[in-house]
């Protein structure tokens, strides 16, 4: 109980501190309590990454109500991408010392999804998890997804989409990827695919897959 409350009021208290450094514009600050709050505390990168997703899911909030600038929400994104590529050196040998002996998973964004931060975070889950991850980011044209998983020899294709008007261009692209890359599992995730919605069957989804287990 004493350990719960502890790591309940740091994350709080985390989180605030993120808030403040952000609404100030004050990049260097928002880094710095990041990661300390991983180096010093009991906090770990994957709970980091659950403040960090609600962190970015409250400023889009405040950016549809007018809130916020686009300016804001832009500098705000870019901070906490700095964030992440900071931990990587912590995830990087972390997985080493665990092993990756789950697989090869090739992760990415379909031609012209920009939202790459969301996808950015779960590589660095699977990762620690025991996955060789493979990020490829936003924006990748299907052709070079392809040589990619096979270049690469990934088991796995992990495909982010948050942007509805996409994933209607997303059922071609996945009728693509079955045809050209037999025997890979394809994954489709993001908040653009709602769980069994639109003919993206229910198994390709991230649970039911068991890319991570429960915790990780
Ligand atoms: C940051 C941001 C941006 C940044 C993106 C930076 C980047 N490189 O990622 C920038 C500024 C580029 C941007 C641009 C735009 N954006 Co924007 N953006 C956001 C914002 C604020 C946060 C997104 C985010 O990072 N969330 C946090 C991460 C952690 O969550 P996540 O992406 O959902 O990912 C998690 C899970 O979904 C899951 N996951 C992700 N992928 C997968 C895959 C699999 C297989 C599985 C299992 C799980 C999984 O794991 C992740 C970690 O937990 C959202 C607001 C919101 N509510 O989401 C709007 C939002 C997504 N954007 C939106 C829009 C409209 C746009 C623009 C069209 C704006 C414009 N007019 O230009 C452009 C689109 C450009 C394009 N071509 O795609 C809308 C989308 C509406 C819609 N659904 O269609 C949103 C929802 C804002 C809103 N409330 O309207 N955006």
């Amino acid at each position: 109980m004493g350990d719960s409350t502890a790591f309940t009021h740091s994350a709080a208290t985390l989180r605030a501190a993120l808030d403040t450094a952000l609404a100030a514009h004050d990049k260097a600050a928002a880094v710095r309590v990041a990661l300390e709050a991983i180096d010093g505390g009991p906090l770990t990168i994957p709970a980091l990454y659950g403040i960090l997703g609600s962190l970015l899911a409250d400023i889009g909030a405040r950016w549809q109500t007018g809130e916020v600038c686009v300016w804001e929400e832009h500098l705000a994104s870019a901070t906490i991408r700095t964030i992440v590529e900071a931990l990587f050196p912590r995830v990087s040998a972390l997985s080493a010392a665990r092993g990756r002996e789950r697989g090869t998973v090739l992760m990415t964004c379909p031609p012209h999804e920009a939202h790459d931060l969301g996808l950015r975070m779960l590589s660095d889950r699977l990762e620690l998890a025991g996955w060789r991850v493979c990020f490829l980011g936003a924006d990748t044209p299907t052709a070079e997804i392809v040589s990619a998983a096979i270049a690469l020899e990934a088991d796995t294709v992990v495909l982010s989409v948050s942007t509805h008007f996409h994933r209607v261009a997303f059922h071609s692209l996945l009728a693509q990827l079955r045809g050209a890359l037999p025997g890979v599992r394809i994954l489709v995730g993001g908040t653009a695919v709602p769980r069994g919605a639109h003919g993206i069957p229910e198994a390709d989804l991230f649970d039911s897959a068991g890319l991570l287990g429960p915790g990780e």
